[in-house]
């Protein structure tokens, strides 16, 4: 008798038309998926896992429902694979998108799981394992949830964890406080872009198991480029199942290049070492000219050479280098340090903005910040194309 399952887990998909302005990248969001679908098949995993956005927004277009999600639904039939999928914060609609579908592990597809426990079973004779979840909640409100939640073998979860980000913020949960009841002995978790694992005793000295897989494709720059699933291998000891082994499976998604130029020097090598067909981010030096047109004609020169290459056109990313006090700002805002970006931009603007760089267009990146709610990727945007000058970003 078989007495292991494996389970793959994967999160953040992050399925969209399009990112950066490409089409094209919509593709690779897609693709990415499956990638790491493919990857697990390969392992022979048939149920899977997502802990969460597995859409980019509550409001797909027709394009991502119609020909994203069906395409994906399509493929795991075909792979006779079931993902179970709970909502993250991008993409917590309610209905969700993918509530209607209610598949099964013979049939294979999506099951979107709303607040309730999942038992799958392989194996005749053995108690199902359960599999419980819930939508994306805030800290509080999770919590208050733990109170009454249903005890489960895994639980599905989208939120930050502090320990994994590394210093306290205000809308998280520790790995602690989920380790204080022993309803779970694997959280497969969601909402952070890497790979992070970790485990707590619970009050009766069992050990809880606390994941997360990291994206599908790269969402943002910083986050890692390496992309991996999870399988977490359930074992049955004769009483219950727990935790046997975790195990990361690496799978391909668009190649990813990083570039620091402030030399002339510099900007041969990269020319030199650039990939075509990836994304290549770029910082650089604004006193070094034609950083963009040179990357990008060596890039395409070497696509011409390797023709049929299948990831398509190569997208920079350009950063201009920030002078020391753009720079405190941009931390301070990226690291979510702060509570109100009104609050903040109004006690920090006469600090760390003098009238030259005023000038120079800082205010008007303030006035965007505080025009911007929440969304700082969207105004980080705006800001560097503003910075290039008008050039456009390719
Ligand atoms: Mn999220």
């Amino acid at each position: 008798m078989n007495k292991n399952i494996h389970i793959g887990h994967i999160a953040d998909c992050h399925l969209c038309n399009r990112q950066y302005g490409h089409e094209s990248r919509g593709a690779d969001f897609l693709r990415g998926a499956m990638s790491a679908l493919s990857a697990l098949k390969k392992s022979g995993v048939s149920l899977v896992l997502c802990s969460g956005d597995l859409l980019d927004t509550v409001n797909p277009g027709s394009k991502v429902c119609i020909t994203q999600l069906s395409n994906l639904r399509e493929f795991l039939k075909a792979n006779g694979q079931l993902m179970i999928v709970v909502a993250g914060n991008h993409d917590n609609a309610s209905p969700h998108w993918c509530s209607a579908m209610k598949d099964t592990p013979e049939t294979g597809g999506i099951y979107y799981l709303d607040d309730e426990v999942y038992v799958y079973s392989e194996t005749g004779g053995l108690p199902g394992i359960t599999i419980t979840g819930r939508s994306y909640a805030d800290a509080d409100a999770y919590r208050e949830w733990m109170e009454t939640a249903p005890a489960a073998d895994i639980l599905m979860y989208h939120l930050e964890v502090a320990d994994a980000v590394g210093y306290a913020g205000e809308n998280m949960i520790t790995i602690e406080e989920l380790a204080k009841t022993d309803k779970w002995k694997v959280v497969a978790a969601g909402h952070i872009h890497k790979q992070f694992y970790a485990t707590c005793k619970t009050p009766s000295n069992r050990v809880m198991t606390f994941t997360y897989p990291g994206s599908t494709e790269l969402c943002e720059g910083g986050e890692p480029s390496d992309k991996t699933a999870n399988i977490l291998t359930m074992a049955y000891n004769g009483s219950e199942w727990v935790l046997d082994d975790l195990e990361r499976v690496p799978f391909e998604t668009r190649p990813v290049q990083k570039f620091k130029i402030t030399t002339e020097e510099e900007l041969t090598e990269a020319c030199r070492d650039v990939e075509p067909g990836g994304i290549v981010f770029v910082v650089f030096d604004r006193a070094v000219t034609s950083v963009h047109t040179m990357l990008k004609s060596a890039a395409d020169r070497k696509a011409t050479i390797e023709a049929g290459n299948k990831w398509c056109r190569t997208i920079f990313r350009m950063q201009p280098m920030l002078s020391t006090s753009e720079r405190e700002v941009l931390e301070k805002i990226q690291g979510g340090r702060c509570v109100s970006l009104r609050e903040y931009m109004n006690e920090v603007s006469s600090e760390y903005f003098s009238e030259e760089e005023s000038q120079r267009g800082l205010t008007s990146l303030c006035m965007l910040l505080l025009d911007s709610g929440t969304d700082h990727r969207a105004v980080l945007d705006e800001f560097v194309t503003e910075r290039l000058d008008g050039k456009i970003l390719i």
